[in-house]
């Protein structure tokens, strides 16, 4: 029996894999079904059948039966120092490949410090798979050592979680769980296995090898194609409008929708906004971008939104961070939204058409659609809307003021210089608080899957950890974590586990000195009270936390020292590389649209002259 099967199980499909890399069995080769194995064994071998190559993890009692085979196979194992990092370093090698991320813990403590990373992979539709000790089966719900009720307490953020029971059921399971992380709305999935039956030494751990070569769940059938008719009226929609905007969401680089989106722009004319989610999944450098809307957005793309009077949404939400006040966001816009999940439909705002499906065999129908009802040439003249965009980009580019000689960094400064001297494949993660935003708005992103976030939950922290699970998944990519000073003291013991695993990852610290983000709002919404946001810029020291976890630490605090130490890290590669930059801690993120104003409101910076709205 499961504890929490949402989508109903199939009976074991007793069938042959198609690949295997298992150490036991020969490359390529099927395991023979129906041999004995212990369940811990079974485990291993379901991940390895499922292709995994890494997992990120730490052991303990309950989980030690399902480690002890990590010995005998293939799969490299990341020995985390914390397992929020593993965690985040299975979401940083998803957002980056593509593929599931595998982190593995034991119950208890462990299973309730990756609660999270779940919680954030949830939130932004990150396809992983976290496997998690447990006590014997006959102990939960006693109060045994170590004992969580780890199913219950991650029920609500995870895709789906499992709680073994039988040791047959190990190989079933693992194969549900990868199929569910990975398909429809991709999100984290959960599998609890308590330790008697991984056990060698105890009978309730002994199975019959397989491998379901379908998987069948009843209750879960994620719709991909969109409805015929429900395409055409959108294609007709687009066809009409005068003022059109694409808003592209995250959902397009889950759905592998890049490429396609790029044609529907270019076909159409249109131009698109990346969210912050979405950031790469459009070229930054096309002249139909307008980069990041919402509220730390450029100018132009959140007003170019607001006067529309059509927004085709794919896979995007809606996102309050993106609409502000949602009663006045987009005031005259007809809403065409396309979701894999159809829950998302009309959840905030409702759509005219609405189309449940996967983006990327949406956009292809659409664009086949546009085609049949005439063709692009159909549109109407839309010159001046192109004509008023290209006015907002000219008079409300980002700005900021450069320092004076003597003066403090300005983190823009820093983010320029980055930019324009890493290669145009780098990837790069952030943390959460004004580095985030500056990092978004001032990257310019033109690949997709090169920019690893948080935009959901919003987790301090992420960085670090999500740029090594980034650098893992992708070796042959420049890895750059971009950290505030207060985000790099919650994870920055994963730079020994970098270190230790030659992991090169290279982390620019925006050391403001305070916890920057809290800062602004206390500066602009609370009477400049800042209370409890002052961190030090001296305490820790960076330079030697770098050194002492194994890493090349350097300090920077002059504009001519940026380059320099740059171009040193770069050249870096068999150590990770952190470099501390004091940067001014009066600097704010703007524009912005403050929290429950309507995008009209959005004040640009107050510095370009413009005076706030
Ligand atoms: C785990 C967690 N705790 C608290 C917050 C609230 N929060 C958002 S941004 C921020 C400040 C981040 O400071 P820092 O890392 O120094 O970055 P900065 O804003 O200065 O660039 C805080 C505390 C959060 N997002 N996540």
């Amino acid at each position: 029996m499961q504890f929490s099967d949402r989508y109903g199980s199939a009976p074991s499909a007793i069938a042959r894999p198609t690949t295997d890399r298992s150490s036991e069995g020969t490359e390529m080769t099927t395991p023979s079904s129906g041999r004995r194995m212990d369940g811990g064994r079974a485990l291993i071998k379901a991940l390895e059948m499922e292709g995994v190559e890494t997992i990120f993890g730490l052991p303990g009692g309950a989980i030690l039966p399902v480690y002890d085979p990590i010995i005998d196979s293939p799969i490299r194992h990341i020995l985390v120092r914390h397992e929020q990092g593993a965690g985040h370093m299975a979401e940083g090698f998803a957002h980056a490949t593509g593929r599931p991320g595998v982190a593995m813990v034991t119950s208890g403590p462990a299973a309730t410090n990756i609660v999270t990373p779940l919680c954030d992979a949830y939130m932004d539709s990150v396809p992983i798979v976290v496997i998690t000790g447990q006590v014997p089966y006959a102990a939960i719900g006693t109060d045994a050592f170590q004992e969580c009720d780890t199913t219950g307490i991650t029920m609500p953020v995870t895709k789906h979680n499992f709680l073994i029971s039988d040791a047959q059921d190990i190989p079933r399971i693992i194969r549900e769980a990868f199929h569910i992380a990975t398909t429809g709305r991709p999100g984290p999935v959960l599998v609890d296995v308590p330790k008697d039956i991984v056990d060698p030494k105890n009978p309730r751990s002994a199975m019959d090898w397989y491998w379901p070569e379908e998987v069948d769940l009843p209750g879960y059938r994620p719709v991909t194609a969109g409805d015929p008719e429900a395409i055409r009226r959108a294609a007709e929609l687009i066809l009409a409008a005068e003022r059109p905007v694409i808003y592209a969401g995250g959902g397009i680089l889950k759905a592998r929708a890049a490429e396609v989106l790029r044609e529907l722009a270019e076909l159409t004319g249109i131009h698109v906004v990346t969210t912050l989610m979405a950031r790469g999944a459009f070229p930054d450098d096309h002249p139909l971008a307008l980069g990041m809307p919402g509220m730390h957005g450029n100018y132009t793309a959140v007003t170019s939104m607001q006067r529309s009077d059509l927004l085709i949404a794919l896979g995007s939400r809606f996102d309050d961070r993106v609409t502000g006040k949602v009663p006045a966001f987009a005031p005259e816009a007809k809403i065409i939204h396309v979701d894999i999940d159809p829950a998302e439909l009309g959840k905030v705002r409702r759509p005219d058409v609405g189309i449940a499906g996967d983006a990327r065999l949406v956009i292809e129908a659409l664009i086949e659609a546009i085609g049949e009802l005439g063709g692009p040439s159909r549109q109407p003249d839309r010159r001046a809307w192109g004509e008023q965009i290209r006015e907002w980009q000219q008079r409300y580019p980002l700005t900021y003021q450069p320092s004076e000689p003597g003066e403090a960094l300005k983190p823009q400064f820093v983010l320029e210089t980055l930019r324009d001297n890493t290669p145009d494949d780098c990837i790069v993660a952030s943390g959460v608080g004004q580095h985030q935003m500056w990092t978004s708005q001032y990257w310019k992103f033109n690949h997709p899957y090169t920019w690893v976030n948080s935009g959901g939950l919003g987790t301090m922290g992420f960085a670090v950890p999500a740029a090594i699970g980034a650098k893992v998944g992708r070796p042959d990519r420049m890895v750059w974590a971009v950290d505030g000073d207060g985000c790099f003291q919650m994870t920055a013991q994963e730079l020994v586990t970098a270190a230790s695993e030659r992991i090169p990852v290279k982390v620019a610290i925006l050391n403001n000195a305070y916890l920057g983000m809290v800062r602004q709002w206390q500066e602009m919404f609370y009477e400049e009270r800042y209370s409890e946001v002052y961190l030090s810029p001296d305490l820790p020291d960076y330079k030697m936390w770098a050194e002492a976890m194994g890493c090349i630490g350097m300090r920077v605090e002059s504009p001519e020292e940026v380059l320099p130490a740059i171009e040193k890290a770069n050249e870096i590669d068999d150590r990770p590389v952190v470099i501390e930059f004091r940067t001014d801690s009066r600097e704010k993120v703007y524009p912005m649209v403050p929290a429950g104003l309507s995008n009209d409101e959005i004040i640009v910076d107050p510095a370009h002259g413009e005076g706030g709205h």
